[in-house]
């Protein structure tokens, strides 16, 4: 990372741990389980001169997505990130400590992102220091879709999401996903030339890969995630019944080596790239270059985060000049209010990343959708 970044000192006077819980407007299920609302942990630091960063972890309350889970994350930075901070320390010095840390992604990435935002601000860093990416003003937005069981509930969904403008619409299916229901919206799909996309979070094994052919064989796309992460018995037997299969990688690109690996291995069309995933904005930018280098298709990927998470993957997402779509929805697609102001909104299917620099942060609405907060001085 850029030499200036680094260096710039970072104050701390008291580091705050907010749990939240906010309602989601419907309710979401996927190969991974149903949510009903959005419980995320939002990290605030102040500094000496009372200046605010934020950084969101949003993996999920549950270890069903990856190893970590919210409780498990505020442990884990009382434990071993609180002890290790300053009053005074380099930006370098919070990522040093982070860095020791094995795993954790999501908790890292949120210290990350909430001294970073202090940092940046005092050294007028910007990302375009180091991506090797033309900005785009408008970013392409793709909605992500939940399983669901009844034909007309979906088509209108479905219908609804193409009415809304978004650049791609992509469903959640596990081995369970009844294809009738797909036969019932294909019309929709295809009269209207609609960029579909697929996510099985992992949940095809040896023995669902018969069904996994109805995907494969009926849409000219690539499935995001279709097998467990790390099961490369299971990637080349589907690879072997279905040449043509086209993988986009989720849960199983935790860090650049993961990339190296399944590019290498050439198990890899693409990549979602989820910035607290892969361990926050450092490890980020080292994937972006790598994609970029070796002509990697990517974009950005999301876990239903509030604003705080929302516009640092957009901020990410404008550097991707080439993707078609990211899971980037507007706030409203998700809660009945978001915690910042204005909330992300979206113009047919596009959002403005000029809306960056004009959001803020409400308090009033972390309290009001707060749980539990842990507080340490310094
Ligand atoms: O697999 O991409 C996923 C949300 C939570 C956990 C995993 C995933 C998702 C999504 C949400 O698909 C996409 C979005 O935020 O719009
Ligand atoms: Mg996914």
């Amino acid at each position: 990372m850029n030499r200036k970044l680094l260096q710039q000192s970072v104050s701390l006077s008291q580091l705050e741990l907010h749990i939240l819980d906010l309602p989601q407007k419907t309710h979401f299920t996927s190969g991974i389980g149903i949510r009903t609302s959005r419980r995320t942990l939002i990290v605030k630091w102040v500094d000496a001169e009372g200046r605010i960063g934020y950084g969101e972890c949003s993996c999920r309350p549950d270890p069903y997505y990856s190893a970590e889970y919210l409780d498990g994350a505020v442990i884990l930075i009382q434990k071993f990130v609180v002890p290790y901070l300053k009053k005074e320390q380099t930006f370098q010095d919070v990522l040093d400590i982070l860095k020791r840390i094995r795993g954790w992604n999501f908790t890292k990435a949120a210290i990350e992102a909430a001294a970073f935002q202090l940092a940046r601000q005092q050294s007028g860093y910007n990302l375009s220091k180091e991506i090797k990416a033309t900005p785009v003003q408008k970013v392409p937005v793709g909605i992500s879709l939940g399983i669901h069981q009844d034909k007309a509930g979906f088509y209108d969904v479905v219908e609804a999401a193409i009415e809304a403008g978004y650049q791609r619409l992509k469903f959640k299916i596990s081995p369970s996903a009844t294809t009738d229901l797909f036969d019932h919206i294909n019309p929709l799909l295809f009269d209207n030339n609609i960029h579909t996309g697929f996510d099985a979070n992992g949940s095809f094994y040896h023995k669902d890969l018969d069904k996994l052919g109805y995907f494969v064989h009926t849409y000219d796309t690539i499935i995001e995630q279709p097998l467990p992460p790390s099961r490369f018995d299971v990637f080349l037997a589907a690879k072997k019944q279905y040449p043509t299969l086209r993988i986009c990688a989720d849960e199983e690109v935790k860090n650049i080596g993961d990339l190296i690996k399944l590019h290498q291995l050439k198990a890899i069309d693409q990549l979602n790239l989820k910035v607290g995933r892969v361990g926050g904005i450092s490890a980020s930018i080292e994937i972006l270059n790598y994609c970029q280098d070796h002509h990697i298709s990517c974009w950005i990927g999301g876990m239903f985060e509030t604003g705080i998470g929302r516009l640092l993957n957009l901020e990410f997402a404008s550097y991707l000049p080439d993707a078609k779509a990211h899971d980037l929805s507007p706030s409203s697609r998700y809660f009945m209010e978001d915690i910042i102001i204005p909330e992300v909104t979206m113009n047919k299917g596009f959002v403005d990343v000029k809306q960056i620099e004009v959001c803020e942060v409400l308090p009033e609405m972390m309290e009001k959708f707060r749980l539990t907060v842990v507080s340490f001085e310094f």
